[in-house]
């Protein structure tokens, strides 16, 4: 069964391109720390989801679990790094380092690990596409994106020097750049606060993860001879302000 791979598959955008792809009749090894998500999506679609509960900044386990996949799941066909996060909404001065370490943990060395290993693979078949979900936060800054957004920058600038580096192989790369979305990506910002998270959507309009899953579906379905670079997607109220300065203040007005 042709196959993808999916991190944070458990919810939002991840979960969306676990549907997605399922509905097209694609096997998905569903990569997420939230193990009790991942067996109702696999109670759900028995025959087409292998849930692999792992901690992706546990680069031994990583491996580990990729290297026992079983046949019905190792012909994939895909990479879906979509695995990621932001921690904080203060500036600069006032965030955390550790949520800053956290944030290159999971969004730029958990996804090189994991791209390191798939990679491999796809260079000895000649096929294969990986599609990085970096953020439009990697183009344009606000106040509070800071390291978020940089490690976004990273993710979209090492896709185009992945594809640079394929050059003349048969392997896809495409990077896509969300805008504001509404999925639980707010309430780990906030760290579970919900109308701090809550806040950010009011009057306006914004993205939801079946969209970002149609954008990576669309990107993946192309003829052979097309690959996607990037794809850049906001709602349609959002702005190249990003529309998040106003509420940031708001918000850090009511922290002091
Ligand atoms: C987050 C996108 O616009 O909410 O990746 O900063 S935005």
């Amino acid at each position: 069964m042709k196959t993808i791979i999916v991190t944070g598959a458990s919810s939002g955008f991840g979960e969306a391109i676990v549907h997605k792809f399922v509905s097209h009749g694609y096997g998905v090894v569903a990569i997420a720390r939230r193990s009790e998500k991942l067996h109702e999506l696999q109670r759900k679609y028995p025959d087409q989801v292998l849930p692999l509960a792992v901690d992706l900044t546990d680069k031994g386990a990583v491996e580990l679990a990729l290297t026992e996949v079983p046949p019905l799941f190792s012909n994939i066909v895909a990479l879906i790094n979509n695995a990621g996060m932001s921690l904080g909404f203060g500036p600069s001065q006032r965030n955390e380092l550790s949520d800053w370490e956290d944030m290159v943990n999971i969004n730029i060395l958990a996804l090189l690990h994991i791209t390191k290993k798939v990679l491999k693979e796809f260079v000895e078949r000649n096929s294969g596409h990986i599609i990085n979900i970096s953020s439009v936060a990697a183009y344009y800054p606000y106040m509070g994106s800071n390291v978020y957004g940089a490690t976004k920058s990273f993710v979209s600038n090492f896709s185009l020097n992945l594809k640079t580096d394929l050059e003349g192989t048969d392997i896809k790369v495409t990077n896509i750049a969300p805008g504001l979305s509404k999925t639980e990506f707010a309430l780990v910002r906030f760290k579970g606060n919900k109308d701090q998270a809550e806040s950010i959507y009011e009057d306006k309009t914004y993205l939801n993860a079946e969209n970002i899953a149609a954008s990576v579906y669309w990107a993946f379905s192309q003829p052979e001879n097309v690959n996607i670079n990037v794809i850049e997607i906001m709602p349609t109220g959002q702005s190249f302000a990003l529309g998040f300065a106003p509420k940031s203040k708001r918000i850090l007005d009511e922290l002091n």
